[in-house]
């Protein structure tokens, strides 16, 4: 039996999809958007209650330790195919949902097995190091240095943040990036769930240059501030990646609103250090559901704002 006591690991998680996809039919289905180096696919799970929905596109645990944001996906997939609450009936029902649960699978299952605190993918980059920051590898302004020359990613590849030898050189990204190629002009929304640190985090992250749009995305991004900490009182801090909280390049979002044009593009760095604890990426599993509660009550205020603007 599936539940939200506890983290599961890439096989329960990946036959918990398989089941609500077949249990939901005609509405839900998965399917294999890739295949990481180490064989394991990418699989997008997509939610469509009515023909002619435009989109949310939600990638998440794309770094690996970051385990609270995968459980938080399967969380809401759950609420959009289950839930009877009006509002949630409201966003599953008039918004079609694409949803990459973990998005780095390899990185994944060596955080469960040998190492709790990785990051990054597990591709073997030199000869004494792994992976890539699939986060860092996208290709808008792809290792593009910031005012203050901060490159907010590595070439080294032993390194965190190493952003990969050329843009796009990763299974994982090609993956997300078919995803955006194959859907284009139908997502409004795009959401990057990681952990931590109470952050709703817009573009850029490559400059400090405000976004064209960055009035829009502090209205919705407030809605989603707002929504979020009457559940349970947890206040985030909403703005520019790169003023806010630090320099990065080559993230996710820059590339769904800069390459791809997608406006609403968000980073949700969920809970992990607060008056809860200090945990770090290593969330207990008691606070999986209060985080994942909150977490969609900001998505629900987020949506509602968004729509005010066409
Ligand atoms: O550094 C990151 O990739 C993210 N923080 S984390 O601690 N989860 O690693 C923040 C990325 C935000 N970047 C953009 N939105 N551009
Ligand atoms: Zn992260």
């Amino acid at each position: 039996q599936y539940d939200w006591v506890s983290y599961k690991n890439l096989n329960e998680i990946n036959a918990w999809l398989d089941q609500m996809a077949a249990q939901y039919s005609s509405v839900a289905s998965v399917r294999n958007i890739g295949t990481t180096i180490q064989g394991r696919p990418i699989r997008l799970f997509k939610i469509s209650k009515k023909s002619g929905n435009r989109g949310i596109f939600v990638e998440a645990n794309i770094h690996a330790r970051e385990w609270i944001s995968s459980a938080t996906a399967t969380y809401l997939i759950n609420e959009l195919l289950t839930s009877t609450n009006p509002d949630i009936v409201d966003i599953s029902t008039n918004i079609d949902w694409y949803i990459i649960t973990n998005a780095n699978p390899d990185g994944f299952v060596f955080s469960w097995d040998s190492n709790r605190n990785w990051r990054k993918t597990r591709a073997p980059v030199s000869a004494l190091c792994f992976g890539v920051d699939p986060n860092r590898n996208f290709a808008y302004n792809w290792l593009t240095p910031d005012e203050t020359g901060s490159l907010g990613a590595s070439t080294s590849p032993c390194t965190d943040t190493y952003a990969g030898p050329s843009p796009l050189s990763e299974n994982e990204t090609r993956a997300i990036e078919s995803v955006f190629a194959d859907n284009a002009g139908k997502f409004d929304v795009f959401l990057s769930f990681h952990s931590y640190g109470h952050y709703l985090l817009t573009a850029w992250g490559h400059t400090r240059v405000p976004p064209a749009d960055n009035s829009m995305l502090q209205t919705v991004g407030n809605a989603f501030r707002t929504a979020l900490q009457a559940v349970n009182g947890i206040n985030y801090a909403v703005g520019p990646t790169n003023t806010v909280l630090y320099a990065a390049s080559g993230a996710s979002p820059d590339h769904a609103y800069g390459h791809h044009g997608i406006k609403l593009a968000y980073t949700l760095e969920m809970r992990g250090n607060g008056n809860y604890g200090n945990y770090g990426f290593v969330l207990p599993p008691q606070f999986i559901i209060p985080n994942a509660q909150e977490v969609i009550a900001g998505l629900v205020g987020l949506v509602r704002s968004a729509r005010t603007f066409g």
